[in-house]
């Protein structure tokens, strides 16, 4: 069962260019899904815990039909939701899709169980130098399997900021989010902030020009400070509805994830709105982050979760994945199979000079964490 709401008219436009991407890449099909070994009754299931508007509409029934196992597929928006359900045991997932700098510390407290690579013979389509960036934390690459990375940055609704802001304001900039000049002015069209604080502290110590990766305590407050003066302006803390807010116009200024506003632009022109959805890499630098797949240590169905894992490394699938949610995937097999002009839009597969000046959130000490939330809810409350 897919416990997730998208917009039909969207699943529909995305299915046909799925179809569309398949039969113009003279594949069909047939070889792809015509096996259909059944599965053992043990392993007949397959629970699965992913982000929010990160998978294709055919991605699950086609394993279903391919294996004879049935998927449960639940959808999260937050890492520190997961979190807890991985450290209080028994969440009865069999895969889930942390980001690296939580999953590394659940991989270092003994969450995930080891992956059994020669179940997996698709990982040898894994590009080896972005696997060498996920070994930052998970050493040997042996309990994660990238589902998609991407950048945090600004989500424009263009039309109305410009209208408020004038054509020519610098929109690639961290000044249009961390100055109250603008935010003041952009309050009036609504403002977005995700609900996470690694994301927004990592970008405020990266805008005072701290370490984005800072283990300093007072760096912390540093940013906090500067967090509270663009406070008033935030009209609201959500890290998946923002998206169709932007699409319904709600509001104009998103901090977000750059999947999730080329999905909202991508709706935006589906439904012929009379304004323009854009997502926007600051020049100054972004985070960067990988969403991986792992397995739960006391995961029930250990062998589903590797044939789910293999199936999604199928070039094909994954290419479908990236077609329709727009991050990119570590798959180099998958990437003819991609809309040329999703492959070419550096805003989700941005060039390797962009890259040099992103950077990687990585697993943090937990006082750091610790920290990390509370000033978090103390900058979200306000006082
Ligand atoms: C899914 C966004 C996931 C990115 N829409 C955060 N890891």
């Amino acid at each position: 069962m897919i416990h997730l709401i998208l917009g039909r008219r969207s699943l529909f436009v995305s299915k046909l260019r799925i179809i569309r991407k398949i039969a113009l890449s003279g594949i069909a099909g047939a070889s792809l899904w015509c096996a259909a070994p059944q599965a053992n009754a043990k392993d007949a299931k397959l629970n699965i815990y992913n982000w929010s508007d990160y998978i294709a509409e055919d991605t699950i029934s086609k394993f279903e039909k391919q294996t004879g196992i049935k998927i449960n597929y639940d959808v999260f928006d937050s890492n520190d939701t997961l979190n807890a359900k991985l450290l209080t045991g028994h969440s009865g997932y069999d895969i889930v899709v942390p980001t690296t700098n939580y999953a590394g510390r659940q991989r270092a407290a003994g969450l995930f169980a080891p992956l059994d690579k020669s179940k997996l013979p698709n990982l040898k389509y894994l590009d080896p130098s972005l696997m060498a960036l996920i070994a930052d934390a998970d050493p040997g690459n042996r309990h994660f399997v990238p589902w998609a990375y991407q950048t945090t940055g600004l989500g424009y609704n263009l039309t109305q900021v410009k209208k408020i802001l004038g054509p020519n304001a610098d929109l690639a900039s961290w000044d249009i989010f961390f100055k109250p000049e603008y935010m003041s002015k952009l309050k009036s069209c609504g403002i977005s902030m995700l609900d996470a604080p690694d994301q927004g502290f990592s970008v405020a110590l990266h805008y005072l020009g701290l370490p984005p990766d800072s283990q300093n305590p007072e760096d912390y407050e540093r940013a906090l400070t500067l967090l509270k003066k663009i406070r008033p302006f935030i009209t609201s803390f959500n890290s998946s509805a923002y998206l169709n807010e932007l699409v319904g116009g709600d509001i104009c200024l998103a901090f977000g994830w750059s999947n999730d506003v080329k999905i909202a632009k991508q709706r935006t022109i589906e439904a012929k709105k009379p304004y323009q959805i854009e997502y926007v890499i600051p020049r100054s630098g972004a985070p960067i982050f990988f969403d991986v797949m792992a397995i739960p240590k006391d995961a029930q169905h250990k062998d589903a979760a590797h044939q789910w894992i293999n199936y999604i490394e199928t070039p094909q699938v994954h290419a479908a994945i990236t077609n329709t949610i727009f991050a990119a995937s570590a798959n180099t097999a998958a990437k003819r199979y991609v809309d040329k002009s999703i492959a070419n839009d550096t805003a989700v597969h941005p060039s390797a000079e962009a890259i040099q000046s992103f950077f990687l959130l990585k697993p943090m000490p937990p006082h750091i964490m610790r920290l990390m939330t509370r000033l978090w809810t103390e900058f979200k409350t306000g006082h």
